[in-house]
């Protein structure tokens, strides 16, 4: 009897805890290609979260990079670009946060080798409730990204 309790709770606790991890989805994600001669580069992705709790994502991970940070991109006053280190980005329950050139990012400092478009970087991003969600990001071309920024070419 006991071990049928233990065997219930167990998998109560399974469900649970799967079912925590459902409520942050990441989609649309994908990587910059950079020349071969840098070492940096950045992530971009759309992370909704589903769930009644405000969630955060605080820090991510990627074998691809040396170290991975999260930035965002802003213009200050006099008009200049800028970035700094961010210590996570906050996904309001029943939001989607866009991570987007201009905007938040995922720094991808020191690659291990050059990102060439059409492969996929494995980057793991952990979030203060949802835990650790993988996502596969394509790297995308320079000229792709030309095309879509400049919509009227
Ligand atoms: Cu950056």
């Amino acid at each position: 009897m006991k071990s049928l309790f233990l065997a219930l709770a167990l998998a109560l606790f399974a469900f649970s805890y799967s079912h925590a991890e459902d409520t942050v989805t990441v989609t649309d994600a994908w990587v910059r290609e950079v020349p071969p001669a840098s070492t940096i580069s950045a992530a971009y992705m759309k992370i909704a979260n589903s769930g009644d709790k405000d969630d955060k994502l605080v820090s991510a991970s990627s074998t691809a990079a040396e170290t991975t940070e999260i930035h965002l991109s802003s213009v200050d006053d006099k008009g200049v670009a800028k970035m700094e280190k961010v210590d996570g980005v906050v996904v309001a329950a029943g939001e989607t946060v866009e991570l987007k050139p201009g905007s938040y990012h995922i720094m991808l400092i020191g690659l291990k080798e050059p990102l060439k478009a059409g492969e996929n970087v494995e980057i793991v991003l952990d979030f203060e409730n949802a835990g650790e969600v993988t996502v596969s990001a394509p790297v995308k071309g320079m000229d792709k990204q030309s095309h879509e920024d400049h919509s009227h070419h």
